[in-house]
């Protein structure tokens, strides 16, 4: 059986698959000087991506199966070089990562985890009614990154009757306002929602000028990648009002999080999980063994990523 490294973890499911297939080599382990010759396949997810020294200790590597949609842990310029095939999960997290973007925005809006900690802490018995919160109903939403996420967060908050805008590189097809500039696009909305991906391309787009655009009244939510915003600038924002309220899943430098934001209550903090259900991470497992197999059985994957897609031709 041909031998597969695994990176990081794999659910049961998976690795029944796996193991009917490949010989599954743990990374903590095995000793890649001795046996990283053998290895074709690795098995990694967004985060942990495959270190460089990894890469150089398997010569015979053929494919990465990444689990999550963001690779950019994975350097695919090497990849490429090498004649690797990398795979990915698009689209089966689309709903949940779109519900925990509205989830935080919801949240945010409507005071949930200050209300929820009233009553635990007995207020509502002591001092009466809570404060009023604001509606969420019929807000700007600016979306960063207009994807297959970024759609499908539009399409959940044409519920609350959003105002929805997006900035991406190039304009697209859809029933939406462009924005060119994304200062331009913060300046104008209440809400500005982050879905790109990761990787330099995308590094602190959202920069002190953009932050200070959506403003004391504005809402900052990060669900693509901690590094899209400049962390440093999010954290003097908000400790100095300059920021109205932020919702972040991701932060730059997992799983730290800057020890100022705790003690904000305008802020809430999610430890990456966007799409983090049993439902949605079993979809993602059974896609990355699908890539798997199928490169097995044909030397093809089903959900390349997009640099790889003439390697999968
Ligand atoms: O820029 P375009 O036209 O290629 O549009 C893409 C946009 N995007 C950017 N927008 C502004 N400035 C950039 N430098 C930039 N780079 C990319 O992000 C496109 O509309 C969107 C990405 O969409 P998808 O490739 O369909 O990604 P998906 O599946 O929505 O996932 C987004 C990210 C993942 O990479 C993970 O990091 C995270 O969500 O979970």
């Amino acid at each position: 059986m041909p031998d597969l490294l695994l990176i990081g973890g794999a659910t049961d499911a998976m690795l029944a698959r796996m193991e009917k297939r490949f010989t599954i080599h743990r990374l903590a382990e095995t000793d890649l000087a001795t046996q990283g010759e053998a290895i074709t396949h690795v098995a990694t997810n967004g985060h942990d991506g495959v270190p460089a020294a990894v890469m150089d200790a398997l010569p015979n590597l053929k494919m990465v199966s990444c689990y999550g949609v963001g690779y950019d842990a994975i350097d695919t310029d090497a990849c490429l070089a090498r004649g690797i095939l990398v795979s990915h999960t698009p689209d089966v997290l689309n709903a949940e990562v779109a519900t925990t973007a509205v989830m935080l925005m919801l949240a945010l809006y409507r005071n949930l985890l200050m209300d929820d900690a009233y009553v635990r802490a007995g207020t509502w018995e002591s001092d009466g009614n809570a404060p009023l919160s604001r509606s969420p109903d019929g807000r700007k939403v600016g979306i960063l990154g207009l994807g297959r996420i970024g759609l499908a967060i539009a399409e959940k908050l044409r519920a609350f009757d959003a105002d929805i805008s997006y900035h991406t590189r190039s304009r697209k097809d859809e029933p939406y306002r462009y924005y060119g500039d994304l200062e331009e696009m913060a300046r104008d909305v209440d809400v500005l929602i982050c879905i790109t991906p990761g990787g330099a391309s995308t590094r602190h787009l959202v920069n002190r000028a953009v932050i200070d655009a959506l403003g004391p009244e504005g809402t900052l939510i990060n669900v693509s990648r901690g590094s899209v915003v400049d962390e440093t600038a999010l954290v003097a924002a908000l400790q100095e009002g300059r920021l109205g309220w932020a919702g972040l899943d991701v932060f730059e430098d997992e799983p730290r999080v800057p020890e100022a934001l705790f003690d904000m209550s305008n802020v809430i903090l999610l430890p990456h999980v966007g799409s983090a259900t049993h439902e949605t991470r079993a979809a993602m497992g059974a896609l990355v063994v699908d890539n798997l197999l199928d490169h097995l059985d044909s030397g093809r994957v089903r959900t390349p990523v997009p640099e790889c897609a003439a390697l999968n031709a």
